[in-house]
């Protein structure tokens, strides 16, 4: 079994080995793959690892979630409809607004009390995300870029004299922050951007030069985290070679910042490019190691998408409220719409989808805060799930509002602008699923490979052939049912959890199948890794939301029976959407559709549009 490498956009004729240096000589000493705690990761080889998915974290006590509440009652209470459209029609947030989010901490929720912040974890700083979503996601995109993405490198990877340097200011709402990695050239590949940073000859300071382009912040800011590209001597071949470093820097000498870009949504926020014109950057100012950016940059976005599920479940339930207000009180042919079962399925199904992202936005944060550092294919997940519940359930509430939900003053034409972006930025939801199925797909290769080896010496590891022979044994006389969550989920929710365990077992034996078929040309299907991780994110899913319903009804709450409902009726249709993508990855019909789909897409494409000929000539 080889290893996986992803070219995602950058596409090479052949498939692309190891990247680092070094790589053939690393290839044959590979060090067996580091076990990963994730259970995404992990459901890739088959396996499923729920202990930090059960219980359902609880990491706030009543009194923490007050606070939260307490920091943003200010803006709550006064808050009305009309002022989400107000900043809209002006493009951005008056200073009021500005001075009162300065007096409730809101530029430094997360940033420790010793450096001026209200020191929330993150459970905390996704419900105050929440309770923003609930009223303007613009809000959210300007106070999430400035601390999820914008200084969050200081937080995560700053020295103490960085974060003395500029938390302060920046907790205080002072100055304002924002992370600047995408280029003109370089969106979702990311790291082929060409902004350029090059050690001054007294080597006190690097001199940058480049452009960034849709920068959340771009034109309010002060503080920038850049990333750019470095020479690096390898310490391996001695070469120069190219690399990321991410770097603090500041507003000043030849660094300018466009006009605001026109949007679709979130147009309160503010989105422009930056230019570097010589920008000189202090070595102090560097982030992390020289040559570490692209880790840092990716850390820096996996660290922050929980925010993002968070202020989406709040902008749902605005939503839902809009929604079935309307349903209770709109007549229409002598009865409530509510009343009607077409409308009472589009509920059913917003709820669900609500509850889902509502689950996953908490686990995750949950288990960041317990000290889980292995999330990165959750909080992928996550991302993606959050973003398309919630343009299916702002879509859905516009629907039942029929033409008074198409006006602009019922506030949801607003929300479904706002959320598009959501899809796109932070990762492209379709980037992300490629990037969930490689990462498992590379974590499971390595264990097969680690299973190939081990047969080599079968004494000494009896222990994992056995374990694993017997797995596929099992699967392939079809007495295996799969890892077994019965002991974690509530009893009245065990026929749930044996569908999730059928979920894992034919998700692994796909996984197989795909790394014993297509071997590294894996990397060139992304029609089937589209589909591999449909499957992941609707497993992920119902653990999440078993683990949550679970939690509801040994807590015995006043929720559990509609939180059982819920999460019986999406592990029933999750299930259904798990065979249909899995059997998308081998199914004779369905490899061929693929084969179509490529050669329709192919004629339309070089033909610069539609083929046919119109049905009137
Ligand atoms: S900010 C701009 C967002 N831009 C992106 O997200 C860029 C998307 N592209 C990528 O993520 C990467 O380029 C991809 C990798 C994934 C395509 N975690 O060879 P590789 C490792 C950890 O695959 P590439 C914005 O939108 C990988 O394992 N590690 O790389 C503002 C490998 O390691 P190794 C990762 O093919 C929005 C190495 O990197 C990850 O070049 C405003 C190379 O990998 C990862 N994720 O492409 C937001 N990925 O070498 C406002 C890769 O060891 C927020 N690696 O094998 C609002 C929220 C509201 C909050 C409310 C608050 C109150």
């Amino acid at each position: 079994m080889t290893s996986i490498s992803r070219p995602y956009s950058r596409q090479s004729s052949s498939p692309k080995e190891v990247t680092h240096e070094g790589s053939a000589a690393k290839r044959t000493a590979r060090p067996a793959p580091v076990e990963s705690q994730s259970f995404v990761m992990n459901l890739f080889c088959g396996d499923g690892k729920v202990q930090h998915q059960f219980p359902y974290p609880q990491v706030l006590t009543p009194e923490d979630i007050q606070l939260v509440d307490m920091v943003t009652e200010p803006l709550t209470k006064k808050w009305v409809p009309e002022d989400a459209l107000r900043f809209e029609a002006n493009e951005k947030y008056d200073d009021t607004l500005w001075d009162l989010l300065r007096e409730m901490g809101s530029f430094g929720i997360q940033v420790p009390p010793e450096y001026g912040g209200i020191g929330c974890n993150n459970t905390q700083y996704a419900r105050l995300g929440e309770l923003m979503g609930r009223y303007d996601l613009s809000l959210g995109v300007v106070l999430g870029a400035h601390q999820s993405i914008g200084f969050k490198g200081i937080l995560l990877f700053g020295t103490d004299e960085q974060k003395a340097k500029f938390l302060p200011d920046l907790a205080a709402g002072k100055r304002v922050a924002c992370f600047c990695l995408t280029e003109p050239s370089a969106g979702s590949d990311a790291s082929g951007i060409k902004t350029k940073a090059e050690l001054s000859s007294d080597g006190k300071h690097y001199v940058l030069n480049g452009s960034k382009i849709w920068i959340s912040n771009g034109g309010i800011a002060d503080v920038f985290t850049v990333f750019a590209k470095t020479p690096v001597r390898s310490e391996t071949t001695g070469e120069l070679k190219d690399k990321v470093t991410a770097f603090i820097v500041e507003r000043g000498p030849g660094l300018t910042s466009g006009p605001p870009n026109k949007k679709m949504g979130i147009k309160a926020s503010n989105t422009t490019e930056v230019f570097f014109d010589n920008v000189k950057v202090p070595v102090d100012n560097v982030l992390g190691q020289v040559g570490d950016g692209f880790k840092v940059a990716m850390n820096i976005l996996n660290n922050g998408r929980f925010g993002m599920a968070g202020a989406l479940t709040g902008a749902m339930r605005t939503c839902i409220t809009a929604a079935t207000d309307h349903a209770n009180t709109r007549t229409q042919f002598g009865n409530k719409l509510s009343t009607y079962g077409d409308i009472q399925e589009k509920i059913a199904h917003m709820s669900v989808r609500h509850y889902v992202t509502e689950s996953m936005a908490y686990m995750l944060s949950g288990v960041m805060d317990k000290g889980f550092t292995d999330y990165q294919l959750e909080a992928a997940i996550s991302k993606v799930y959050a973003s398309e519940a919630a343009w299916y359930v702002c879509d859905e509430s516009i629907q039942i509002l029929g033409g008074m939900g198409y006006m602009r003053e019922t506030g949801l034409e607003k929300f479904l602008r706002d959320i598009r972006i959501f899809r796109i930025f932070e990762g492209t939801n379709d980037i992300l699923r490629l990037f969930v199925s490689l990462t498992g797909l590379q974590y499971a290769g390595g264990h097969l490979k680690e299973l190939q080896r081990a047969m080599q010496n079968p004494v000494a590891n009896l222990g994992m052939i056995f374990g694993e022979g017997t797995k596929r044994f099992a699967r392939s006389v079809g007495l295996s049912s799969g890892p077994s969550l019965q002991e974690y989920v509530h009893p009245q929710l065990r026929d749930e959890a044996a569908l999730v365990s059928k979920g894992i077992q034919n998700f692994g034996a796909s996984v197989e199948h795909l790394l014993m078929k297509y071997n590294k040309n894996i990397i060139h299907e992304q029609m089937l890794l589209r589909r591999l991780a449909d499957a992941a994110i609707d497993i992920y899913a119902m653990v999440v939301v078993l683990s949550r319903a679970t939690r509801a009804l040994n807590a015995n709450l006043n929720s559990a029976g509609i939180e059982k409902n819920i999460a019986n009726l999406f592990c029933h249709e999750a299930s259904k959407r798990i065979v249909d993508s899995l059997s998308g990855l081998r199914a004779t019909q369905r490899l061929k559709n693929y084969s179509t789909m490529k050669s329709i897409a192919e004629e339309v494409l070089s033909n610069g549009g539609v083929v046919q000929n119109h049905p009137l000539d």
